[in-house]
């Protein structure tokens, strides 16, 4: 299939430019790294998108997640329609909000009690802010090349689209917002062990993403989780895991339970609204009820816990819950996988594979992947042409070296052999 006429996308992007800064509302999706201009998407539909031109596109990015399920699964879509003949809002409280805080509770290891909001950012500012709360401390770890939104303490040497687009760092952010933030490389232990030597006892939390998305799929090495975890309880540091990616995406109780390593807070996002704006922080109750307005860390908001957003959420977690897709979407994404590196051995493209569950990177760099310092090599005009090419054979790709690919339950082996197929197409053309 070839899908070279995209000119209602640049018609339509061009008209959004004059109106939106970029043309875009976050700027991951505005193909700054690959060249030409992002499809303006008509639709979703299981495991495909549809652009404005008509062109169908096997969709590896799933709306950057949350569709593990695929695009307007019947379940989730009867039980949004459902919420929606009673109303859209109503800044009170719901039995929806109840119902989807005890799934979280049942399926996330570390999850005692949890409170919603719309988005990862905002349950990372949060997150944050509750462990100073709690400790009563300033500083927070962070790692180089993980990315937590863009909430102004931790947008240093942040990944995603901030790596991508090459401000790591934003302006605009106070020199006092990132003075107690420390980085450190991910999966060196010995910096960690220092850091914690030196000032373990001024550290409210360390926050990490525990199988990184934001600079590619980069995996925890042996002993990283479980070091970091050991480091924290020692020094009465909160230890927040980032699972806005990997919660009920490498498994049902995320990659807490695929590692067996407790943190004492975890912030979630994507999955859990199944497609619509929600974002989550939960852990131990003893914590937790640090929050407003049992304790005195404030946190609100208008929407939070908004009862469409927890219809979606509910309707996607009880069927990940029923059904158990994970095996066979490991499988597929195996498969393919191994595909990809047969493929880009034989072209003689440099390359490393990363995976972990329905989540996975091909890297442009003949090293393995194990930091931000070795992401950083990775071949970006190499990725471009790769992107551009699967693109035209309607295979749609993250638009950055640096973001995680997704498979979802709806993708069939047809899917994937033609993905591989068109990759060793595109690999050939571009070695
Ligand atoms: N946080 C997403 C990537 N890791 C980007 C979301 C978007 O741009 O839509």
């Amino acid at each position: 299939m070839s899908c070279s006429r995209r000119t209602q996308s640049e018609r339509e992007f061009a008209r959004a430019l004059k109106v939106i800064p970029g043309g875009v509302n976050s700027p991951a999706r505005a193909f700054g790294a690959v060249g030409g201009h992002p499809l303006i998407i008509d639709r979703g539909e299981g495991q495909y998108l549809y652009d404005i031109d008509g062109n169908r596109y096997i969709d590896f990015v799933g709306s950057w997640g949350p569709h593990i399920l695929g695009h307007r699964h019947p379940r989730v879509i009867s039980r949004i329609e459902e919420a929606l003949k009673k109303g859209t809002s109503f800044g009170a409280p719901t039995l929806l909000e109840t119902e989807l805080a005890e799934l979280v509770a049942e399926l996330v290891p570390c999850v005692e009690k949890v409170r919603m909001v719309n988005s990862g950012t905002e349950a990372a500012m949060s997150a944050i802010r509750l462990a100073r709360g709690f400790t009563g401390r300033d500083k927070i770890i962070k790692f180089a090349g993980c990315y937590h939104g863009h909430v102004d303490s931790l947008l240093v040497q942040a990944g995603s689209g901030a790596l991508t687009l090459g401000t790591p760092s934003s302006p605009g952010i106070p020199q006092g917002c990132t003075a107690d933030t420390v980085v450190l490389e991910y999966n060196d232990l010995d910096q960690i062990r220092d850091t914690f030597a030196q000032q373990g006892d001024q550290i409210a939390c360390l926050i990490l993403e525990p199988v990184v998305g934001n600079m590619g799929v980069v995996l925890p090495e042996p002993g990283f989780l479980e070091t970091i975890r050991e480091l924290c309880s020692k020094n009465g540091t909160v230890f927040i895991m980032d699972e806005v990616m990997t919660g009920f995406r490498v498994g049902l109780g995320g990659a807490q339970q695929r590692f067996g390593i407790t943190p004492d807070i975890c912030m979630l996002g994507k999955v859990i609204g199944g497609g619509m704006p929600v974002g989550a922080y939960g852990g131990k109750s003893e914590i937790m009820d640090t929050i407003s307005p049992v304790g005195t860390v404030y946190q609100a908001g208008t929407l939070s816990g908004n009862p469409i957003a927890m219809a979606s959420g509910i309707a996607t977690l009880e069927c990940l819950k029923e059904t158990n897709p994970y095996p066979q979407l490991e499988e597929n994404t195996q498969r393919l996988t191994e595909g990809l590196r047969s493929a880009a051995t034989k072209a003689g493209s440099p390359h490393t594979l990363a995976e972990c569950g329905s989540m996975f990177t091909l890297f442009f760099n003949p090293d393995k992947v194990t930091n931000y310092t070795i992401s950083a090599r990775n071949d970006v005009e190499l990725f471009a042409r790769y992107f551009q090419g699967m693109l035209d054979r309607g295979i749609y790709l993250p638009c950055s070296q640096f973001e995680a690919n997704f498979t979802s339950a709806m993708m069939t082996d047809d899917d994937i052999n033609q993905t591989i197929q068109a990759a060793g197409e595109v690999l050939q053309e571009i070695a």
